[in-house]
């Protein structure tokens, strides 16, 4: 057994029934077993016995300490880039219109297809590392821009492999229902089809965490989400839905009726949808990149998610078209500032709620039991985080126990 002990820091602990916001302790203490949390709370009140079982003893130097960040949706995996479709954007065609031309998502697929492994790999990897620098150690990855078995492997097999490589969690989530793939064109229910292999295939090799729809009127439709979802289902899967990012389709209903993880995006949520949401337990991930990017104008119903007591979770959505971003810290501050979210609700989306909607119970908050994944901060007090956008504030990682 080898103990080590944290002193010399405050502790954004994200408990959800501590008193204090944040479930910030002033003059904290860690013991750290192994890859888990063996205590936390405050320094005068650690046991004197455990204090002495420590072999080590890191002196903080006064860090702020949170749970490891936890970005729970990214299509992280992919080739190319979408700046020139970006260009035209500002040039007045809409995306929309964008994907009805062909571009948009199928531009990334073609891109995509092209790559090589070796290419999505270190392309991926950036991206990943970028997300790492702000403190992020638990990283959701969708398939969904190869939209073939053989791509939709590869990128799914690139996702693992950045797992083995780099000292983060990663989950994978199969997302071949995000776009009809050209040579499928005017056959989407054959594509649905195909989907459902991939799927079988892909499961069983290993590679799918979840699986996620894009249920919109450039997406698929509910009928074909609910086929998905019940192939899902069947296979022991959770779901999780892109639900009412551009029209609201009933996609939260028809996802909170599986049981979902999630529902993201959600600018166009009904009432209905929020309370089918709560009444399920699944998360609303807000992404607050793609709102920004998109310019859209119609914000997602916060005020209605806090009446109906949905979690809220922030991510990046990091994707080539609608949020190229790969900073969660950033995206803490526009979940305040274009969301009014407060500091604290966007930094519990980005840890406990973020570990909920990825179904994970052993990490998201600081108590003893959790996994000893933690980001240190040069910072006063945790509001910073969201505050000081652009900031790099990250000073040290520790994953699974271990120092980075
Ligand atoms: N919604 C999104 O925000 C991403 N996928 C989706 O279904 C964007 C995908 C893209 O434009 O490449
Ligand atoms: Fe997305």
């Amino acid at each position: 057994m080898t103990l080590s002990l944290w002193t010399h820091c405050q502790a954004a602990t994200m408990q959800p029934h501590a008193t204090l916001p944040y479930g910030l302790i002033a003059d904290a203490a860690l013991v750290v077993d192994g890859p888990v949390l063996r205590w936390v709370g405050p320094r005068h009140e650690l046991p004197p016995d455990l204090a002495s079982a420590c072999s080590t003893h890191h002196d903080a130097g006064g860090a702020l300490i949170t749970p490891g960040l936890i970005d729970c949706h990214t299509h992280l995996v992919y080739g190319g880039d979408r700046a020139a479709e970006f260009e035209r954007r500002l040039q007045g065609t809409s995306y929309e219109e964008i994907a009805r031309q062909g571009g948009g998502i199928a531009s990334t697929v073609r891109a995509t297809r092209q790559a090589s492994a070796e290419q999505l790999t270190a392309s991926a990897g950036a991206r990943l590392r970028a997300l790492m620098a702000d403190g992020v150690t638990t990283v959701e990855i969708k398939s969904g821009y190869g939209l073939a078995l053989e791509p939709e492997r590869t990128c799914l097999e690139v996702a693992r492999a950045l797992e083995r490589t780099h000292p983060v969690s990663v989950l994978t989530t199969f997302l071949g229902a995000h776009a009809l793939p050209p040579e499928f064109a005017g056959r989407s229910d054959d594509y649905i089809d195909t989907a459902l292999t991939m799927l079988a295939v892909l499961h069983a090799q290993g590679l799918v965490d979840a699986v996620d729809v894009f249920c919109e009127r450039i997406g698929f439709s509910p009928a074909q989400t609910a086929r998905v979802f019940t192939a899902a289902r069947a296979l022991g899967l959770p779901v999780k839905l892109h639900a009412e990012q551009l029209s609201d389709s009933g996609g939260a209903q028809l996802a909170a009726g599986f049981g979902a993880l999630s529902c993201d995006h959600l600018e166009w949520l009904s009432a209905e949808g929020a309370a089918a949401m709560a009444a399920a337990g699944t998360v609303a991930v807000l992404l607050p990149g793609a709102f920004y990017f998109l310019r859209e104008t119609r914000v997602p119903p916060i005020d209605v998610l806090r009446q109906h007591g949905v979690a809220m979770a922030v991510s990046t959505d990091c994707n080539p078209g609608s949020s190229p971003c790969t900073s969660l810290l950033l995206m803490l501050n526009m979940a305040c500032t274009l969301f009014r979210l407060t500091p604290e609700e966007a930094l519990a989306g980005v840890t406990r709620h973020a570990a909920k909607a990825l179904g994970l119970h052993d990490r998201g908050v600081l108590a003893a039991g959790m996994r000893a994944d933690l980001a240190f901060w040069d910072v006063q007090h945790p509001a910073e985080l969201a505050y000081a956008f652009g900031a790099r504030p990250l000073r040290q990682v520790v994953f699974a126990g271990v120092l980075r």
